[in-house]
């Protein structure tokens, strides 16, 4: 849980550039707010609650097309690993990677959230004795030295949950690049939400509990908290419509009415129907993916879905 007392300074730099973030965004036309903020204690609880919803197929979807080819992708990745996670998300992917493995050798999660490291680490730390963790705090998507382990071992990146989903597809193929470099001439296996019926992905961010609208606010609510905003949740609405030219679901918080909020010194005016865009969440084809995989460099070697089309992982290799 993140605790004000225990925060040591990487979060405070973090909360420094939450503050830095909004302040910039809200004075931006039209007005945004970048997702990465979405996941403090209380938005990554509500993420992890959305995992868990009927119309969210993403998870259970990944989680069973991990087990279903646990053997083959292990036997891809090869003996003596480093599994180096951009943005540690939830255990119980990386123990199915990690149970397959022969003779997993590092677990190296890279994550803005020091705190969730912390408690990520401690958790392994029990069940595999053997394996060297090395968290790293900071932002994989800024260039990054991931300290090489002693003895030779290979590399293989994880980047489950189409987080590659947020990122525009230029940005997501430069992302890829790096994420090659920092492998060392190690492979990736990345997890990709797939095209699909309409009706399907707007269920996804629009589910009936209205558990994805509370992480939407959770932005807001996160602001009143921790920088003395004073944002009306009532007085804002989630809208999270999928655009079919531009393949991607577009989140927004969409202001009901004419007002003026306070932001830490500062006042924020909203017009009355303005929107607030809070995320994008891109979805490819198995083809359009192989294809930024292979301008990133990588080669394109194995891809596993269900049979519904729904979900995909992709085996790259560096070389
Ligand atoms: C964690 C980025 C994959 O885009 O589906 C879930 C985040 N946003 N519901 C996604 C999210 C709204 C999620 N990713």
């Amino acid at each position: 849980m993140m605790d004000a007392v225990r925060q040591d300074a990487r979060e405070a730099v973090a909360d420094l550039s939450f503050s830095q973030a909004l302040a910039e965004g809200l004075s931006l036309t039209p007005k945004e707010i970048p997702c990465k903020f979405f996941y403090d204690a209380a938005g990554s609880a509500l993420f992890d609650a959305i995992c868990a919803l009927p119309e969210y197929y993403q998870t259970r979807t990944e989680v069973a097309l991990l087990r279903r080819n646990a053997g083959e992708i292990a036997s891809l990745i090869g003996a003596d690993a480093e599994i180096v996670e951009f943005g540690a998300g939830a255990l119980r992917k990386v123990r199915i990677l990690l149970d397959a493995l022969s003779r997993p050798r590092g677990y190296t999660p890279i994550d803005i959230s020091g705190s969730y490291l912390r408690d990520v680490t401690r958790r392994l730390a029990v069940d595999y004795p053997n394996l060297a963790l090395c968290p790293v705090v900071g932002d994989f998507t800024m260039p990054l030295h991931i300290p090489k382990m002693n003895g030779a071992v290979r590399r293989a990146g994880f980047f489950p949950g189409s987080t590659i989903g947020n990122f525009r597809p230029d940005t997501a193929m430069t992302l890829l690049r790096r994420m090659r470099e920092m492998l060392d001439g190690g492979g990736l296996l990345v997890g990709v939400d797939l095209v699909k019926d309409p009706a399907i992905l707007h269920a996804a961010y629009n589910d009936a509990a209205g558990v994805t609208a509370a992480f939407n606010k959770n932005l807001l609510a996160r602001a009143n908290r921790e920088l003395n905003a004073g944002f009306d949740l009532e007085d804002f609405a989630h809208y999270a419509p999928y655009n079919p030219k531009a393949q991607r679901i577009e989140m927004y918080l969409v202001s009901l009415k004419r007002q003026s909020v306070r932001l830490g010194g500062r006042i924020v005016e909203f017009q009355a129907g303005e929107a607030v865009h809070t995320e994008d969440s891109h979805k490819y084809t198995i083809e359009s993916f192989r294809e930024i995989a292979a301008r990133a460099g990588f080669i394109p070697r194995a891809v596993w879905a269900d049979e519904n089309r729904q979900f995909s992982l992709h085996w790259l290799e560096s070389r």
